[in-house]
């Protein structure tokens, strides 16, 4: 988070991690076409000529309070690829928030379950605990014949503390969920290090529905919150296993 008190302007770096080929691209591209003119900035993807993210993509979405308070949301994706390493620790330095964005089809299972452990490493090498950095999961490409069933998702996600949701990226589906998600939990815990609301007189949680109207969805804060799969449950010490009953 960077915090500029003249400018009175915020920034929160948001990151979307997980497996070559789960949609952490396509989920981007979603949230740009859904965003209105005024909140989004320019889609910008480094990629091969095969759609594989290279370096990162970037999306920058921006919102004005009308105490004058302006948040500036870069969202990241990293590249998925095993040989990318590199370039993965270094996007991901500085994050306020990770979205783990899994492949559910059952053939995935151990490459979902390698890039969670590659996100810990990645976090731990900047001294981050995982259970410290505000995550959530989104289990993708539901519309494939061998995705893990709901049930299955639904269990693990009761033995983890992360909300879980569900996506088919290409279609929108799940996609403005899972970042409404991801942008109130991130904001809840850097207002509980900063005290930012009250600092500012900024009210997160209409700042998070506002943020959700301008993506397309005016389904209200608390109802797209409860579109978890398992429903919206307090912070523990439990930890999720994205790789499935281990
Ligand atoms: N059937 C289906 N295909 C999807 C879905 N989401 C993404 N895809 C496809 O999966 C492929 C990979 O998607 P990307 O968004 O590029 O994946 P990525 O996670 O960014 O991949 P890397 O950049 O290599 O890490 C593309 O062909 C997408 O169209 C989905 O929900 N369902
Ligand atoms: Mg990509």
């Amino acid at each position: 988070m960077q915090l500029d008190f003249v400018k009175r302007e915020l920034t929160i770096k948001l990151v979307y991690y997980g497996p070559a080929l789960s949609g952490k691209t396509t989920n981007l591209q979603a949230l740009h076409a859904a965003a209105d003119g005024e909140t989004r900035g320019r889609l910008m993807s480094l990629d091969t000529k095969d759609d594989r993210t290279l370096f990162f993509d970037l999306l920058p979405l921006s919102y004005v309070d009308k105490s004058g308070l302006s948040v500036r949301l870069k969202v990241f994706t990293v590249p998925g690829q095993v040989i990318h390493g590199s370039t993965r620790r270094l996007v991901v330095q500085g994050a306020d928030g990770v979205a783990f964005i899994a492949d559910s089809r059952v053939g995935e299972t151990d490459a979902n379950a390698e890039a969670f452990v590659d996100l810990k490493d990645n976090l731990a090498a900047q001294s981050i605990a995982l259970e410290k950095m505000p995550l959530i999961i989104q289990f993708n490409k539901r519309d494939l014949p061998d995705a893990r069933s709901v049930d299955e998702i639904a269990e693990m996600a009761r033995k983890g503390t992360e909300p879980v949701y569900l996506a088919v990226a290409t279609r929108g589906e799940g996609v403005v969920e899972s970042f409404i998600g991801l942008l109130h939990r991130t904001w809840h815990a850097l207002d509980r290090e900063h005290e930012l609301g009250e600092k500012f007189g900024f009210d997160g949680d209409a700042f998070v529905g506002d943020m959700a109207k301008k993506l397309g969805n005016s389904s209200g804060l608390e109802d797209i919150l409860r579109r978890a799969v398992a429903g919206r449950r307090k912070l523990s010490s439990t930890k999720i296993r994205v790789g499935g009953e281990t």
